[in-house]
């Protein structure tokens, strides 16, 4: 992966592309946006799992360069996906938790929005914690830097990772996304549907918007829509694909 991301190798030689997932409005359906979600093929080894890669872009520090390619292509591909869908939709892109700490998040992100002219309220940043966010307060700053740029700040996978109530009480948010564990009424019934209305609950009174991830089946999405959230995601409503291949 340093090999491949080595000086001035850009990510898209490297075999890097992007995909992109539906994300839909409960109600009716609707794309609303879709989520760009990086994918690796290599030379050599085929196909590589992005949780492999992304990890091992995370350990070594190279994973500003996978967001930065992903931020920049979906950007570029903005306005071949209101064609797509016959309107403009939100972008949302993923940026690694240990980004957080650093200096160039905010200018990264307006450099690509000005290179590409696109209105800063289309795009959501989404924060991955797969490593803990060492500086709530650091992070906080960082993601009102982006806020005062009229993006806007999602929690990915919320209710798996670390420190997840801590997070939304230090940090500006304004979408959760539900991970596909608390969504998973088939694994856990009761369970799942009490922690969905209580993190339900809790956005409303705080004015954040939901999307549940891993919604698979018509029954989970109807369950989700019932108690109340508005935005779903899933392989029932598409799989991550190519801006050509998109459902
Ligand atoms: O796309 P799914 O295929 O399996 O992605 C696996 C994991 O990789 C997810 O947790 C997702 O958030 C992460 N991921 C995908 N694309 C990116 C990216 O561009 N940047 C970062 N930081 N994480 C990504
Ligand atoms: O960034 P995030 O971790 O939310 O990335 C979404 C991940 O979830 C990607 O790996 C994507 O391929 C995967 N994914 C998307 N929809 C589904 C689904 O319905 N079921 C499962 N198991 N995985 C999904
Ligand atoms: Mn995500
Ligand atoms: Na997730």
């Amino acid at each position: 992966l340093a090999g491949a991301l080595a000086e001035g190798g850009s990510p898209a030689a490297a075999g890097f592309e992007v995909h992109y997932q539906p994300i839909v409005r409960l109600a009716d359906s609707a794309t609303v946006a879709v989520e760009a979600l990086a994918r690796w093929t290599h030379p050599v080894a085929g196909p590589v799992h992005p949780d492999v890669f992304v990890t091992m872009a995370e350990r070594t520090g190279l994973v500003a360069a996978i967001d930065d390619f992903v931020l920049d292509q979906a950007c570029a591909d903005a306005g071949r996906l209101a064609e797509r869908y016959g309107r403009p939709i939100d972008l949302h892109v993923n940026v690694s938790a240990g980004r957080l700490g650093q200096h160039g998040l905010r200018d990264a992100v307006a450099a690509a929005l000005a290179r590409h002219d696109l209105p800063a309220a289309r795009l959501i940043v989404e924060i991955t914690e797969t490593l803990r966010i060492p500086d709530l307060p650091r992070a906080a700053e960082v993601l009102g830097s982006l806020r005062d740029l009229g993006v806007r700040v999602a929690l990915d996978d919320f209710g798996s990772g670390y420190n997840a109530l801590a997070q939304l009480h230090a940090m500006p948010v304004d979408i959760v996304k539900l991970d596909s564990t608390l969504t998973d009424v088939d694994a856990s019934p009761e369970r799942s549907g009490a922690l969905c209305r209580s993190v339900l609950a809790i956005c409303a009174e705080l004015g954040i918007a939901v999307v549940a991830e891993g919604l698979e089946t018509a029954e989970r999405a109807a369950g989700m829509a019932s108690l109340g959230c508005p935005m779903g995601q899933g392989y029932l409503f598409g799989p991550p694909a190519p801006l050509d291949r998109l459902s």
